[in-house]
């Protein structure tokens, strides 16, 4: 369709989601459309999985409540530790949480409990299940988070606490507050961004234990990777992967009708195939269910499932119809050289979109 035949760059220019927009920017930026699905136990997994995997991925897929020492901290716990992988990678976070509650319920449990899912994610996703009203909630739950953050970021300013440059959406500079020499993430952040995240603003981050270095990756991808946006996204669960799943035609096209009514919040869906069907249609597809045959092996043999319903597609079909991002867990975790890997399933599913917009 329309959008599958467009560059990343272009799409980045026409959407109109700030954080879709800066996703795209960073797919063209990092030559990736892979998104890892860190479905591990441990915090030091996790962290130890997104430090070493970062450099190939945009985004990197959380099921929080699969670790089982989460650190509930909001400034030196795994959420916010996380986040400053990401930032320092370049990747955004989505938290795979599949709210599927009333509007007050999840409201609830994106942005309080122990959580926090909000503080530290830059995605999530919803179960559209118990109606639209789940995507409404979501969506006003994320413009309250995000007007919150920003009288938080002013008033540390006002009271004197030298954070950083605040810069107006309107493009005025209103107070500009001089920033200390030893903090230049926070330099970063105010040159580009509007507003400070909070999770920049953490100075408690102890650098994990990484199998190796990326110091020289670093500057490299600064040169490039601008801080992301104070903004939320959500995805609508639309299609699924599993075998015999209870999605059909009929529930896909109610997300995309919700998903229309707040393209300010919803950047696009989890789908097996893009979900663009309007002229006016601009979102982003990402696709799980994706594994690649042994290295050695026939490039387009079939690939088996789980055994647990899990059904499994090559980058290169995903790709091919019309999705934008491919999203594997154990292709890469379990391998040999999960690093290595991770290479090899971004460079197919690069090759994969580089064809599809030719
Ligand atoms: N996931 C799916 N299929 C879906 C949806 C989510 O597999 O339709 I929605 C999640 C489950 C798991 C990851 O966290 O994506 C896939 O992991 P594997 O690549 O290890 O199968």
């Amino acid at each position: 369709n329309h959008v599958s035949e467009q560059s990343f760059e272009e799409r980045a220019t026409t959407t109109s989601h700030p954080l879709s927009s800066y996703l795209f920017r960073l797919m063209a930026l990092k030559k990736s459309n892979l998104c890892l699905s860190a479905d591990v136990s441990t915090t030091n997994q996790l962290l130890s999985l997104a430090d070493s995997i970062g450099p190939s991925i945009v985004v990197l897929k959380t099921h929080y409540d699969l670790i089982s020492n989460w650190d509930y901290n909001p400034t030196t716990g795994t959420g916010a530790r996380l986040a400053r992988i990401a930032r320092r990678h370049g990747f955004l976070i989505f938290e795979d949480r599949k709210f599927g509650d009333i509007g007050n319920t999840v409201q609830m449990q994106y942005t309080e409990g122990t959580a926090k899912i909000i503080e530290w994610s830059h995605i999530t996703n919803v179960n559209m299940i118990p109606g639209k009203a789940a995507v409404d909630a979501l969506a006003e739950a994320a413009i309250r988070w995000r007007e919150r953050k920003q009288y938080e970021v002013k008033t540390d300013i006002s009271v004197g606490t030298p954070r950083a440059e605040s810069i107006d959406s309107d493009g005025e500079d209103d107070t500009v507050t001089p920033i200390p020499e030893s903090n230049l993430e926070i330099e970063r952040a105010g040159r580009k961004a509007s507003i400070v995240s909070i999770t920049t603003v953490s100075q408690h981050f102890e650098p994990v234990n990484s199998p190796r270095s990326h110091e020289d990756y670093e500057e490299e991808v600064f040169e490039g990777i601008e801080e992301a946006p104070m903004d939320r996204g959500l995805l609508i669960l639309a299609q699924m992967s599993s075998k015999g799943n209870f999605m059909n035609a009929e529930y896909t096209s109610a997300c995309v009708e919700s998903a229309r009514e707040h393209q300010g919040y919803v950047m696009g869906f989890i789908a097996q195939e893009s979900l663009n069907r309007e002229p006016g249609d601009a979102f982003l597809n990402m696709t799980p269910g994706c594994q690649l045959p042994p290295e050695q092996d026939d490039e387009d043999a079939e690939i088996q499932g789980d055994g647990k319903g899990q059904q499994y597609n090559t980058p290169a079909k995903i790709i091919g119809l019309g999705n934008d991002i491919v999203i594997v867990g154990r292709g890469i975790i379990f391998a040999a050289d999960p690093v290595r890997e991770a290479e090899r399933y971004r460079r197919k599913a690069w090759e994969a979109y580089e064809e599809r917009i030719a």
